[in-house]
């Protein structure tokens, strides 16, 4: 059994209000009730986790009377647990609604089999209606779930040679504005970014995501990563998002940590050694290198110890894109073990003349 024309137009506007609600430690997932019909009786979302489901919010908006022999669009299965709210699966049969058509199934062990209970008890049920597009809107909580803590791109620019640095330590401008930009960009598409103590002292970057001289309405949260002290007069203390501050070097746990926050895409933003940890730790999903036309030498190099002792350890990677930046060209690529790209903005950015900081 296939989704009706009304029903399909019904899913892309579910689609379109589950955008409404957060990303954050729950999927973003939207309902639109339909009348035995075909009117479109009632919508709902869902804000975030401890709030109503999608299914809930809109089942509310409704009577008993209105509900009974309707049908229920959903972005995602109903749930079949309880949470921090109750089964949506068991309210749908609970209100009399007769037919669901989702897109998606839910991944979770306790969360999921919606679709069976309500099958069992007589309701009418259609799966993977805009399967695609539903899993575009929560790829990134989907990879939570599959991989238990957040996804992470490690980012650095270096020279032709290999170099983050001079030997002074100085760093700033080794790529273009084009590839500045690009930063920009993907830095505004994630969720946290991430430096060590190292990089606050020696660049005091100001790790916001910016347009031009404009922010990005979407802001990821700075996060820095050592034992050594963040200055009082640092600038990301002046970031919009208030900083997370981890001494521990444990960058698993650090992760567990910003996972239970609701963070699922993270940005490593430098430098050379928390980069280094993260590659040697096997907790990067994705590489991006920005290469510049440019010779420096010397002993800064772009990464340290990266447990590679021997050319048949080396880390072989998969790339996805060559991308030219200006005179700069930029590297996505990802460790063999990685099954499919993660990357959140394919597309180059315009050419920008900012000034920024974090990246070299
Ligand atoms: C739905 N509709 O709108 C959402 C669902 O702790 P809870 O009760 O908020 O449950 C969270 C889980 O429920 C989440 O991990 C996911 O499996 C599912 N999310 N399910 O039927 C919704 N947001
Ligand atoms: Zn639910």
């Amino acid at each position: 059994m296939t989704a009706t024309a009304v029903e399909r137009a019904a899913m892309t506007h579910a689609l379109e209000i589950a955008r409404r609600g957060p990303r954050g430690l729950n999927p973003q997932v939207g309902a639109v009730i339909l009348s035995p019909a075909g009117d479109v009786l009632a919508e709902g979302w869902h804000r975030g986790a401890g709030t109503p489901h999608a299914e809930v919010d809109a089942l509310s908006k409704l009577t008993a009377e209105q509900l009974r022999g309707t049908t229920a669009v959903v972005t995602l299965e109903p749930c079949n647990h309880t949470g921090r709210t109750g089964p949506c699966a068991q309210a749908l049969i609970d209100a009399g609604v007769v037919r669901v058509v989702y897109a998606l199934d839910d991944p979770g062990a306790v969360s999921g089999g919606g679709a069976g209970r309500m099958r069992a008890a007589g309701v009418d049920v259609v799966s993977g209606e805009q399967a695609a597009a539903a899993q575009a809107l929560i790829h990134d909580w989907l990879m939570v779930q599959r991989l238990g803590r957040p996804q992470v791109t490690v980012k650095w620019a270096q020279s032709l040679d290999g170099r983050a640095a001079a030997a002074d330590g100085s760093s700033q401008w080794i790529t273009g504005p084009t590839a500045r930009a690009d930063v920009h960009q993907r830095r505004a598409a994630a969720d946290a970014i991430v430096v060590g103590t190292g990089t606050v002292l020696a660049d005091d970057p100001a790790l916001t995501a910016r347009d031009g001289d404009a922010l990005f309405a979407h802001q990821p949260v700075p996060v820095v990563i050592g034992a050594r002290e963040t200055p009082a007069d640092a600038a990301v203390r002046r970031h919009p998002r208030e900083p997370l501050f981890y001494a521990e070097h444990d960058l698993a746990e650090v992760l567990a940590d910003l996972r239970d926050r609701g963070i699922q895409r993270v940005f490593i933003e430098g430098g050379p050694t928390l980069a280094s940890a993260f590659l040697a730790a096997g907790l990067a999903d994705e590489v991006l290198t920005y290469v510049a036309p440019v010779l420096i030498g010397g002993p800064k190099l772009a990464l340290t110890d990266i447990g590679v002792a021997s050319i048949g350890d080396a880390a072989r990677l998969v790339v996805d894109a060559w991308q030219p930046l200006g005179v700069d060209m930029l590297v996505i690529a990802r460790p063999t073990s990685i099954a499919t790209s993660t990357s959140a903005v394919p597309a180059p950015a315009d050419e920008k003349t900012s000034r920024n900081e974090g990246e070299a």
